[in-house]
């Protein structure tokens, strides 16, 4: 773990500069998902591969840039899912963005991550280490270092609201409950970025991340085991919460597919109660 850790250390610096340096505009090639890939998309992909490669405890890489799982190691013990420049419609407006590692031991499932690792490409570069049963690690990037911060604690409760998706294909219940928010004082912070948006509520200490299912997209946009179960083993390690529409925890998702994606809530105790309430029986 220790060795995949410092190897995300070194990517983060390459991703840095490549993000600094590299072409803007888009490739001529599509993602699984099928979304135009950026240039920069192809070549974060790239670094990370290349990096990963040598490292005999992976076993196998699965990126969201891919369509396949890719098998490094027969004896590797764990599996690192990525997604490698998180934020594809915002960073060439210059916005920040993020690269996300989920690090999973004996099957694709939330209960299976053991560890969570997300860089912000931001003003500064910084990193959220998450291990299983500790709480999350912030760092700054000093040179080429990265230097603690300090430990993660979430509050009860926040003041942030970062609602996600195309609001004309909300349901009812969700408008209401974000409404009911922004009525409670809430305020708005929404960059389109799910790494500095999560990023801001984490170390402000409260407020709810939402990304629904929507009338287009029941499922939601964001990938399981590249976006969600990462940013989920942080929440709750943190002492927040992280749930589906079901109410029930993300790191108990079952995937079926790599790419598969779900609804998700992120936040403090108090935004998920209300959540709850919102969803209940839908
Ligand atoms: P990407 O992986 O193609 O960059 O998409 C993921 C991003 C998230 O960072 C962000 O929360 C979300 O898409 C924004 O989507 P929307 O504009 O629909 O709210
Ligand atoms: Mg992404």
């Amino acid at each position: 773990m220790e060795k995949i850790i410092n190897k995300i250390e070194e990517i983060a610096l390459k991703i840095d500069n490549l993000i600094k340096t590299g072409e803007s505009g888009y490739s001529e090639t599509s993602n699984q998902t099928g979304d135009i890939q950026l240039k920069l998309d192809i070549q974060s992909d790239e670094i990370i591969e290349e990096e990963f490669k040598d490292v005999d405890s992976i076993k196998a890489i699965i990126s969201e840039e891919k369509e396949d799982i890719l098998n490094l190691n027969e004896d590797g013990e764990y599996v690192v899912c990525y997604d490698p420049l998180d934020g594809s419609s915002i960073v060439d407006y210059n916005l920040s963005v993020g690269s996300i590692f989920g690090i999973y031991k004996g099957g694709l499932n939330g209960e299976n991550i053991v560890a969570s690792i997300y860089i912000v490409y931001g003003p500064r570069v910084e990193m959220v280490k998450t291990i299983k049963g500790s709480k999350p690690i912030h760092y700054r990037l000093v040179g080429d270092k990265f230097v603690e911060q300090g430990e993660i604690t979430m509050e009860q409760k926040g003041k942030l609201n970062a609602p996600g998706s195309t609001q004309k294909n909300w349901y009812p219940y969700h408008k209401e409950l974000i409404e009911s928010l922004f009525q409670e004082g809430y305020r708005l912070r929404y960059s389109g970025g799910m790494v500095p948006d999560l990023h801001q509520i984490l170390l402000k200490g409260g407020g709810l991340f939402s990304y629904p299912g929507t009338t287009d997209k029941p499922k939601g946009k964001l990938r399981d085991l590249f976006e969600v179960i990462p940013f989920a083993l942080a929440y709750i390690e943190a002492g927040a919460e992280a749930i589906d529409d079901k109410g029930i925890s993300l790191l108990e998702l079952e995937t079926e597919h790599p790419h598969d994606t779900s609804p998700c809530f992120f936040g403090s105790k108090y935004e998920i109660a209300k959540v709850r309430e919102a969803y209940n029986g839908k």
